[in-house]
């Protein structure tokens, strides 16, 4: 299995987290999206994925090539093909509420401050205006994620269990320091990111242990 993947995409930082949670072995494929090289937009990328976005996860089976891009789309099929452990919870209102804070970070917040809306944003309204959006709209996503969590959880974020909504919400709360968002209202999502922060999965798929990582990625948003 190969994943391209950005060492600071938190869309990627999701995959990487899953993938190691379930032990499955992957190679890592470094797309550089700095906008000084955006290899995104390189002639052929749209080949691989039609977004020109990451995370892709490639695979072999029976001589053919098959990828798939979509960080939810991608979680769920690993969760099928590889059940153990269990990242969803049997009934059905649990594996909502999941998929609920799934839902805020991954349609409700990421895309209101991805490379692409903040270069909109930036050249209408100036940095300034950007960061502000930026921060804004992370604050409002990780706002619902706690509130659910003190109504909901546990030791996690969705109950007593890792769950998908680590994998999605612990990147998010990533960019929000990246951001410069106050995070310490967030103290339901602090108390697991603490928790996950000494779990080696999630210690692997951070941004800093990326081969990717530079000592330059590590200030603020690009
Ligand atoms: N909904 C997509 C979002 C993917 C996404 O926004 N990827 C970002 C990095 S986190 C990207 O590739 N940005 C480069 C670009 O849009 O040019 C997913 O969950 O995979």
């Amino acid at each position: 299995v190969k994943l391209y993947s950005y060492y600071r995409s938190t869309s990627s930082y999701r995959v990487r987290i899953v993938l190691n949670v379930k032990g499955i072995v992957y190679d890592y494929r470094a797309v550089n999206l700095a906008p000084t090289a955006m290899e995104q937009g390189e002639p052929g990328f749209d080949l691989v994925s039609p977004m020109r976005q990451i995370p892709v996860l490639e695979w072999q089976e029976s001589g053919r090539t098959h990828r798939l891009t979509q960080s939810v789309a991608i979680v769920e099929l690993l969760e099928e093909i590889h059940p153990e452990p269990a990242l969803l919870p049997v009934d059905p209102l649990g594996r909502a509420r999941v998929r609920q804070i799934v839902e805020i970070v991954n349609s409700g917040t990421q895309p209101l401050q991805n490379v692409r809306t903040l270069t909109m944003v930036r050249e209408a309204r100036g940095p300034e205006a950007a960061s502000a959006w930026a921060r804004d709209a992370i604050e409002r996503g990780l706002s619902a994620v706690e509130v659910l969590a003190r109504a909901h959880g546990g030791d996690f974020l969705a109950g007593d269990r890792l769950s998908f909504a680590e994998a999605f919400a612990i990147p998010q709360l990533y960019n929000a320091r990246r951001f410069g968002v106050d995070v310490t209202p967030f103290e339901k999502l602090l108390e697991v990111d603490a928790r996950c922060s000494r779990m080696e999965a999630f210690v692997r798929a951070h941004p800093d242990h990326q081969p990717d990582a530079t000592a330059r990625g590590h200030g603020g948003p690009p």
